[in-house]
């Protein structure tokens, strides 16, 4: 993969360093939330892109317009398991907390089975039920088959729904996106699916791309009980730690995207992606997963969802995207900026990207 560079002197990386954001306190635990310190750009300890860009001449964000730059994110490194051993060391991870990330370094994922309790789960989807029964919003049908009951995703549900704002900030799912990223997670983009996507595989990194790469974590959480035949996600253990595909890589130039939208994506990156699992022999797992258990994976961990053997069986999830603070992120296939998250407050941000609901709201108003 070349990246052209980009010559350019304002840093982009500009948030405080966080060093492990899991801190002291046991991220799966009841305990509460970790207190992450507060950005403050100019701060100490302020991390840079290692090859920082001048972000206002990338007038097309696409990956081969940004030059290959670290840091990479800590799980990533080459010394990971010595530098978790060290933190252990010094206490700033618990035994249980370095356990699961010497597991996220190596496989990409780690599943929290009851991470949610099944209150919290049963409270959010009323609520969501009630946003669309109350038609503030309104799903397409979707239909994969004519017996197929159940209607389609949405997209940021959780600008709509207070709730599921809410379930965001979890500390389960915040604390620990924030310890596997390194940094503060930052809520981005939320899907709430009624039934099985059958999504063919693909890492996240394409549909949001972070400069530099690596600094978005997903979690999936099975919002009911989820059955084999309803089409659970699939996803590749260790397939993180192959290189990152982008449109460039595959042929989709920003022309084709534009003309052709998803179906040069279906024609020239999904073959790919079907190509490199079969290539490196790579077998699938399945989330299999009561009511609150949440599977979390690794901006460039390879997933999708799987055949829905009996579409009359509904695979009811909610899954959050989490950039780092701080991390340019935009969109390969359209070449737009998704958010830009730290000093470079003059950028395009969309408003899903903000971490305040209230903001986003005043956002979407104006
Ligand atoms: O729910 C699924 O089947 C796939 C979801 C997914 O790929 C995503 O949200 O990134
Ligand atoms: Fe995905």
């Amino acid at each position: 993969m070349t990246r052209a560079s980009v010559a350019g002197k304002v840093r982009t990386w500009a948030n405080a360093a966080r060093g492990l954001a899991g801190g002291r306190s046991d991220t799966l635990g009841s305990e509460p939330p970790v207190h992450l310190p507060v950005s403050r750009p100019g701060a100490p300890n302020v991390v840079d892109a290692d090859v920082p860009v001048d972000i206002g001449c990338i007038k097309v964000f696409r990956s081969e317009n940004f030059p290959e730059s670290g840091p990479s994110p800590w799980l990533d490194r080459p010394d990971a398991t010595e530098t978790i051993a060290r933190r252990l060391d010094r206490g700033e991870l618990t035994p249980k907390q370095a356990e699961m990330c010497r597991f996220w370094a190596e496989n990409g994922y780690y599943v929290a089975r009851g991470a949610v309790d099944p209150d919290t789960i049963d409270v959010a989807w009323a609520a969501y039920e009630a946003a669309i029964a109350q038609g503030e919003i309104t799903l397409a049908p979707e239909k994969a088959a004519d017996d197929d009951p159940h209607p389609g995703r949405y997209l940021n549900p959780h600008l709509k729904v207070e709730e599921l704002d809410t379930l965001l900030e979890h500390p389960v799912l915040f604390n620990f996106s924030s310890m596997v990223l390194g940094r503060r997670a930052i809520p981005f983009q939320t899907i709430a699916s009624h039934k099985g996507s059958q999504q063919s595989e693909h890492s996240d990194s394409i549909h949001m791309t972070t400069y530099p790469l690596g600094y978005l974590a997903a979690c999936w959480v099975a919002m009911e009980d989820i059955h084999d035949d309803s089409g659970p996600l699939v996803y590749y253990p260790g397939s993180h730690r192959l290189p990152y595909v982008f449109s460039h890589d595959v042929g989709i130039s920003t022309d084709d995207f534009r003309e052709r939208g998803y179906a040069a994506y279906a024609e020239r990156y999904e073959p790919a992606i079907k190509h490199t699992i079969a290539e490196h022999g790579i077998a699938p797992r399945r989330f299999i997963a009561r009511k609150g258990d949440v599977l979390f994976w690794h901006a460039n961990l390879l997933h999708g969802g799987s055949p829905r053997n009996d579409v009359t069986r509904s695979r009811k999830a909610l899954v959050h995207h989490y950039f780092a603070e701080g991390c340019v992120c935009y969109h390969d296939l359209s070449a737009t900026t998704s958010a830009v998250h730290g000093s470079v407050e003059s950028l395009p941000t969309c408003g899903a990207s903000s971490p305040d609901i209230k903001r986003r709201k005043q956002i979407r108003r104006s």
